[in-house]
Formats: C-alpha cells, structure tokens, sequence
C-alpha cells in the first residue's frame, strides 16, 4: 500500500494513526503542500482532486479520508477501531461526518486567516489544472476572508469544542471506553484549536492530552503541525 499525505495535513495524520495503532506501515510519499505539490500535474494524473490523503491498495487508488479508515479496519481488523455496539459504531461515523461537515472546513479558514495564508503566483498558474469546483474555491481563498466569515468560522468550531464535551462529559473517548475511528478522525484537527487561540473545555483539553500519549500519535507527532504556512485546504469546505 501506497500512501501519498501531506504534513499539517490533518485527514492525512487520521490515516497514519489508523496505520499506527494498527501496527501497519504503508509506503509514504510525502507531498510538499506549502508549494502546492498537490496541484501539480504528476500528483493530478493520480488524484485529479488535488488532494491528501490518497491511498493506493489493490490497485486501486481511495480517497475521502474516513471511508479509508473504514477500509483499513475491515482490512486490518485488530484491533478493532470502530465500536463494539451498534451506538459506539454510530457515535465513530457521526464524528467522522460532523468533521467533514463543520470542523475542517471552519478550521480551514480560521487556520489560513491565523496563518496569512497566501499562494504564491507561480502555485495560482496552476490552478487551471485543477476540477472547475475545487478553482473556484481557491479563487474565494485568495481574496481572503471578511469578519463575518471570520466570525462564523470561530463560533462553529467553539461549538464543536461544546459538542466534543458533551459526548466525553462521562468517557475517556468519544465513543465510550475504546479509542475508535471517531477520535483518530477528529483529534488531528482539534489538536489545532489552542495553537490557533481558539479555547477548548476543560474535558476537551483532557481528552486531547489522552490522544496525544498513545503510541500512535506520538509516532506521527511531527508532522501534525506545519512549521511553514499552507493552503486553505478547501476540500474541507463542507
Ligand atoms: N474530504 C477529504 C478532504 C481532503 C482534503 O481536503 N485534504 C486537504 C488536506 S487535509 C488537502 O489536500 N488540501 C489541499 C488542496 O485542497 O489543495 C478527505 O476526508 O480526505
């Protein structure tokens, strides 16, 4: 198996922690996206998309980063990472969904604000290449973002942080007792929150401490935060 991610990549670090409590090593092909690797043509003939993660296994190549979570735990299935019952399985996938629908693409725009985001004119060449959608999307992202959107990106991901709680007021996971999919998805976003002054509860901040002792975590720990500025990710815009 082939895994092609992206340092501060958050749904690529999902993956690898997956791979990692799994004790499985993929081959790693690491893409430079502060110059934009992910937009050039090589990378598009593989992922018209332009996106991270992409695993290539069986000859085929699978994107959306939760489905491959899935994927490697019915591949892989010790330990099993998905819950034992059937409301532990729905609390993993409502997470895994909520993530994609308001944490990442909220956090795209407060991290690319936080960290001036900017492409460089020769990355905005490329973005001809790219599906007419995803152009359009970084189009918005260069023209940078008003207050109002500022604002609204911040009370969405202040609200997570209060939906997070919620489900962890009486677990050590989100799911309940056993570390799931649900946890390995959303703790390389949320990890983000504080670095980027955005306050998270108190049984948030305790939970993040647990996530960041496993074995797992740690053996990825360098690449969950870029050193260097990145794009908006806009594949994370809902
Ligand atoms: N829904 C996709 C989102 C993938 C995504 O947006 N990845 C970001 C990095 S976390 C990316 O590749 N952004 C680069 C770009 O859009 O140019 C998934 O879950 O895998």
């Amino acid at each position: 198996m082939l895994l092609h991610y992206a340092p501060g990549s958050a749904h690529s670090a999902a993956v690898r922690i997956v791979f990692a409590e799994k004790g499985i090593e993929p081959e790693l092909r690491k893409l430079d996206m502060v110059h934009f690797e992910q937009h050039s043509s090589a990378y598009l003939a593989i992922n018209c998309h332009g996106t991270v993660p992409l695993l290539e296994a069986e000859g085929r190549k699978l994107f959306e980063s939760f489905a491959i979570l899935e994927y490697l735990d019915e591949t892989y299935p010790e330990p099993p990472l998905i819950g034992g019952d059937p409301r532990q399985r729905y609390i993993a996938r409502k997470w895994g969904k909520y993530v994609e629908t308001h944490i990442a693409p909220n956090l795209a725009i407060a991290r690319w604000a936080a960290l001036h985001g900017r492409m460089p004119a020769e990355a905005q060449a490329g973005l001809a290449n790219l599906l007419p959608e995803r152009c359009a999307l970084w189009l918005r992202a260069i023209d940078g973002f008003d207050r109002e959107q500022l604002a609204a990106s911040t009370h969405a991901i202040l609200a997570a942080g209060q939906r997070l709680a919620g489900d962890l007021a009486n677990n050590p996971w989100l799911a309940g007792d056993a570390f799931t999919l649900g946890d390995a998805a959303v703790y390389p976003h949320v990890a983000q929150f504080e670095t980027l002054g955005l306050p998270v509860p108190a049984a948030v901040a305790e939970w993040l401490r647990r996530v960041a002792a496993r074995p797992s975590v740690q053996a990825i720990r360098e690449d969950l935060f870029p050193v260097a500025v990145m794009g908006p990710e806009p594949g994370r815009w809902g």
